[in-house]
């Protein structure tokens, strides 16, 4: 395994190599994160069932979910934490991708108390198999997925794993996981939506890119050949470093660590660098090179 060669290459700027599939590393944290007693409280909350994989924060309306829940004040001071978290990794990206930010949406920010090596989850939810993301429950319909990440643990590492960009995946893979286009997985996608629809009302309809995305997730943590035989590069977080990537494009797994907080964004196609490399387009390309209808 090679160690941090992916974020070793950087030529271009930060929204061109981010859109290329590498990891941006910061050894000392560009912006402020919780300290002193706000860090101790921080890392004393517990995950509230195994029905969340992590304690989440919704910035848009403030809400603070999947903890166990002692008192009122506890719950306002998580979410003072959240909300100066957010505020502070948003300011700093505004700053590193202006582009970016004319033209993205804030998805949310969560803690990861749990310790990534020991964890026991279906294959599907298995944080430590490589995969690019796609969130079940918040379709990005063409959006891309930027996603900042810091390592709050006062002593351990946090321990990635990433291997190939999307575009050499789905060349690769694209086939075998299905791409769209065929009736069946057409029919069966509006079957499986319309049921959806009616168990979970409030979740936005998937677009066939959605549809794709979930599936390519899934093929490549279920594929052992990709997992053990797929390159592979390592990467080491140290306490109080924060990465980025995008993580639809950049194939990744967490081996290692506890007590990470993270920020997602959807980001609009249109503020892109490369908007020709976008999965999205890649994927269109990939279709109509295999005389299929494009997603
Ligand atoms: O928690 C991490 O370091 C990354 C886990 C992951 O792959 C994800 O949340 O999509
Ligand atoms: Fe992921």
């Amino acid at each position: 395994m090679e160690a941090n060669a992916v974020a070793a290459t950087g030529c271009g700027s930060p929204a061109e190599r981010l859109e290329r599939g590498e990891v941006l590393y910061y050894p000392t944290a560009p912006f402020p994160l919780p300290q002193g007693d706000d860090l101790d409280f921080l890392l004393q909350q517990e995950l509230g069932s195994l029905n969340h994989k992590n304690i989440s924060y919704n910035p848009h309306n403030g809400k603070v979910n999947g903890f166990v829940r002692k008192n009122a004040e506890q719950v306002e001071r998580l979410r003072n934490i959240f909300d100066r978290f957010s505020k502070a990794a948003t300011e700093w990206l505004t700053q590193l991708l202006p582009q970016y930010s004319q033209g993205w949406q804030l998805d949310r920010a969560s803690f990861r108390p749990q310790e990534e090596a020991t964890r026991r989850l279906r294959a599907k939810a298995r944080n430590d198999l490589i995969h690019v993301d796609a969130f079940p429950g918040r379709p990005s319909r063409g959006n891309r997925i930027l996603r900042v990440f810091a390592n709050i643990n006062p002593r351990e590492p946090r321990i990635w794993v990433t291997s190939d960009p999307f575009a050499k995946l789905l060349k690769r893979y694209g086939e075998a996981a299905g791409l769209p286009g065929r009736n069946r997985t057409r029919w069966l996608a509006h079957l499986g939506q319309g049921i959806l629809g009616l168990f979970r009302p409030h979740v936005a309809r998937r677009s066939e890119y959605d549809l794709f995305m979930l599936r390519f997730h899934d093929y490549l943590k279920l594929n052992e050949e990709f997992q053990e035989k797929g390159p592979k590069y390592l990467h080491t977080f140290p306490p109080g470093s924060v990465w980025v990537a995008m993580t639809d494009t950049c194939s990744h797994a967490v081996l290692r660590g506890r007590y990470a907080l993270e920020h997602s964004y959807f980001v609009s196609p249109v503020v892109l660098a490369l908007p020709e490399e976008s999965p999205p387009v890649l994927l269109q390309k990939a279709c109509a090179a295999s005389g299929r209808r494009a997603a």
